[in-house]
Parts: C-alpha cells; structure tokens; sequence
C-alpha cells in the first residue's frame, strides 16, 4: 500500500474563537498564525485548517462565521510556502479557500453534504480531495454508529462516494480516502478499523488516518484529558507509517515528524 516515500504529517489547526476571551476572532487569527508558525518549524508536511468543529453533538456555524474565521488564515499563511488544506464540508468555503491558496480539500462527508463539492473538485484538478467515511452531521452520528462488518461496510461505503465524485468528473489522482475515525463509530469500530487498514487500501487509493487524542484513545490510557492520549497517538503514527499509510492527521507535529523518521531510518 505505499503510496510515496514517507507518511506525510498533516497538522491539525482548528479555529472557533473562544468566546471568553476579549479578543474573539482577532486573538484568534494571531494564535493561528503563531501555532502554523511552529508547526512547519516542526517540520510539518501539510496543515489542515477547519473553523468548524465536528465533535459530537457540535452545533454548525453559519457560512459567513466559518469563512471569516479560516480565509484570513489561508491567506496569511499561503506565502509561507507550506501545503495547505482545509477542513470543510461546503463548497462555498472550499472555493474561497482554493482561491486563497488551499490545495487539498479536506471534506468529511466525502461530499454528501454539498451536492456542489464534487464538482468544484472536479473543476481544480491540481487540488487533492479527501473523502472521509461519513454517516451524517454531528448531531446525528451517534445514533449511525451501527455496524455488521465495520470494515467491510465502511469500504464499500467509501467505494460508493469514490464512483459518486468520479462521476461529477474528479479524478482518481485526486483522492485520498480516510475511514474517520469516531465518526458514527464506537471505540470498538475505530479498533477494528485500525486493525484492517490493509483492507481498506485495497480500494487502491492514498489512505489518511486522523486518530489524534481521540476519545476512544482515552478508555486505553491513563489521564482523562486529551493530552493524556498524545503518547497511544504517536504510537499509532509509527504502525501507520510501518504500513505506508498516505498522511496521519495530528494535534502535535514533533513527536510524529520524528515517529516516521523512526520507521524510514530502519527500513533503509
Ligand atoms: N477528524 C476530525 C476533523 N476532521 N478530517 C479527516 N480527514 N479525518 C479525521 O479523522 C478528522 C477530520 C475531528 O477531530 P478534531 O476535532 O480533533 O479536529
């Protein structure tokens, strides 16, 4: 399943303003600024910039709010020279954000959420396009968390949007696919997913795994918060990486930079 050379660190930049803070959107965008700064310090491959959580049970924010919140990111940071995706589920956001330098479109309901998003792929073909397993918005994903054959059924799920965009005209060489981990699935799911990567790979595309600091991480480990679960995330970018996965999706770029430098050093 190895795609290229080396599994690719895509740095996760979230940015919902802290509604307790004075600041708001404006201390927002400088932190952003600021954590992109480092992160390709870091050595970062790719950071994937969302102003939309997609927690569980999140509220969406209107269209006006997300673009305000991640088009100024983009733009700001496009100079750098660092690839840059964003996470969005609609197509208006992907337009403005291709137009301020975004190359690879991040979308987690791999474009069952916009009718439009596949065709505005399909027009960029320089633009990468994730398309994530995805059985609904936030607030109903819990209750889809239901399976036969997990691995199987998120497949052939995925297989059904791959033929889908194809056929609003984007291009094979565009797609990467990505199973979503605790999207409409349960901790035991996300397991049995991780544990039958290759099976998903037999579609044939490059895979992304985003697993950073999730919840089913916490049930393994020590400690309650988030945090608590960087060190079972950094070992899961090492078996990603072993197996030649496309990119893995990170809160901290370090620790993983330095994961796949592990595993490249020792299968030279
Ligand atoms: N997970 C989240 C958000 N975006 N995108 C992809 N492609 N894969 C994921 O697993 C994924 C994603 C939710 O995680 P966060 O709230 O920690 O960003």
């Amino acid at each position: 399943m190895k795609h290229r050379d080396r599994t690719l660190v895509m740095g996760i930049l979230n940015i919902t303003p802290d509604s307790f803070a004075d600041g708001g959107l404006h201390l927002e965008f400088h932190s952003a600024i600021e954590r992109a700064k480092e992160m390709i310090a870091e050595g970062v491959d790719i950071i994937d910039i969302g102003g939309e959580s997609t927690r569980p049970g999140a509220e969406r924010v209107s269209v006006e709010e997300e673009r305000d919140r991640v088009i100024p990111v983009i733009t700001e940071l496009q100079p750098l020279g660092v690839t840059l995706s964003i996470d969005t589920t609609r197509a208006e956001i992907a337009r403005a954000a291709i137009a301020a330098g975004a190359t690879i479109v991040n979308d987690v309901s791999g474009g069952l959420a916009d009718p439009d998003m596949a065709k505005l792929i399909a027009s960029n073909p320089s633009v990468q396009y994730v398309v994530m397993h995805w059985r609904g918005h936030s607030d109903e994903m819990e209750q889809n968390a239901i399976y036969d054959d997990v691995v199987k059924e998120v497949k052939d799920e995925l297989e059904d949007r791959i033929t889908s965009v194809i056929q609003d005209g984007v291009s094979p060489e565009q797609i990467i696919i990505d199973p979503g981990l605790g999207f409409a699935k349960t901790a035991e799911h996300n397991w049995e997913l991780l544990r039958h990567v290759d099976r998903l790979a037999l579609l044939g595309y490059p895979i992304l795994i985003g697993a950073s600091r999730k919840r089913f991480l916490g049930a393994l480990v020590a400690g309650k918060s988030p945090d608590d679960r960087e060190s079972a995330t950094i070992a899961l970018t090492t078996i990603a990486a072993e197996q030649g996965v496309w990119g893995v999706r990170t809160h901290s770029v370090k620790p993983h930079v330095d994961a796949i430098r592990v595993v490249m050093e020792l299968e030279k």
